[in-house]
């Protein structure tokens, strides 16, 4: 069984080289860098999605069951490719580029959920990019959303234009918002609020998703707010040298939602957050190995930042 059960595409990632002339294979994809993170916190987690019945999907599924995160529920699509996302060599041209239309995990739809035992699982993890890849991916997530007797909902806004162009929906925001009000946790960028909501203030952001029991606010390099129960805690971020920030929002969310099922404090649920982000800062992939045990305990038990 596991304790976290994280849903969403992953594709084959390639990563330039220095010239831009190499490809390095690996995977990306929100929700499983989400259960990956996870697994390595020693969280029981699962991953479940599609993808193609092809070397890419084969090498997604070995990388993401490499972390000990459970892939035994992801369907193996013949009729359709795994999704493919390559990282421009020139940042200023913009940082990614996706093949993803028509894709294995864009085929999910409802049905899914017929096949999921969630029984015993404490966090069913969600993001803002499924309902952008398909109608019946909405509908899945939508769905999910409406278990009776589920787990409860963590849901990552992750808002990505690029995915959104090619979608149906008139008014992604208005979705966006109405899926993340239903979730009992949410994360969310002070970026993407803004984007999204025309939000200003940790204040705003909470008039506009009054439903979740616990929001997190994301402000990038400076740190995070939690509000919760009438509560607001901020966390300031760590200070690393930053190599590539995508991925940071995945590992932010798994340090977050590990301490938060161990019963930690919300000071040390926004800290572990940073941690796990701060690994993923510092390489040009989109996972990456936690920072050492040591270095995590003592920034974890020091009353003040200790960086
Ligand atoms: O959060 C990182 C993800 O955005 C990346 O791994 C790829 O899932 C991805 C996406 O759809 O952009």
């Amino acid at each position: 069984r596991a304790d976290v059960v994280c849903l969403g595409e992953t594709m084959a990632l390639f990563v330039p080289d220095a010239a831009g002339e190499h490809w390095r294979r690996t995977a990306g994809g929100a929700e499983s860098n989400v259960a990956c993170h996870l697994a390595r916190s020693g969280v029981r987690s699962r991953w479940v999605s599609a993808v193609g019945d092809d070397p890419f999907g084969r090498a997604v599924l070995d990388l993401v069951s490499a972390s000990g995160a459970d892939t035994s529920g992801v369907r193996v699509d013949p009729q359709r490719a795994t999704g493919l996302y390559f990282k421009d060599p020139d940042p200023s041209r913009g940082r990614v580029h996706y093949y993803r239309r028509g894709s294995a995990a864009s085929a999910l739809g409802p049905d899914l959920l017929g096949e999921l035992d969630l029984s015993g699982t404490a966090l069913l993890h969600l993001t803002g990019i499924t309902p952008a890849l398909s109608p019946s991916c909405r509908a899945l997530v939508e769905e999910s959303l409406e278990l009776p007797r589920g787990p409860e909902v963590s849901f990552d806004v992750n808002w990505r234009p690029a995915v959104w162009r090619g979608s149906d929906v008139d008014d992604p925001a208005d979705l966006l918002r109405r899926l993340a009000d239903r979730a009992g946790t949410v994360l969310v960028g002070d970026d993407e609020a803004a984007a999204l909501w025309g939000c200003r203030t940790v204040t705003e952001v909470r008039a506009v998703l009054p439903g979740p029991r616990a929001l997190v606010v994301k402000h990038g390099s400076r740190g995070a707010t939690l509000v919760e129960d009438g509560a607001e805690v901020f966390q300031p971020a760590l200070r690393v040298r930053v190599v590539d920030p995508v991925g940071a929002g995945d590992a932010f969310a798994a340090g977050y939602l590990a301490a938060t099922l161990s019963g930690q404090d919300r000071r040390h649920r926004l800290r572990a957050g940073h941690l796990r982000a701060a690994a993923v800062l510092c390489t040009g992939d989109d996972m990456s190995a936690p920072l050492p045990a040591a270095d995590v305990r003592r920034m974890l038990a020091a009353d003040a930042p200790a960086w």
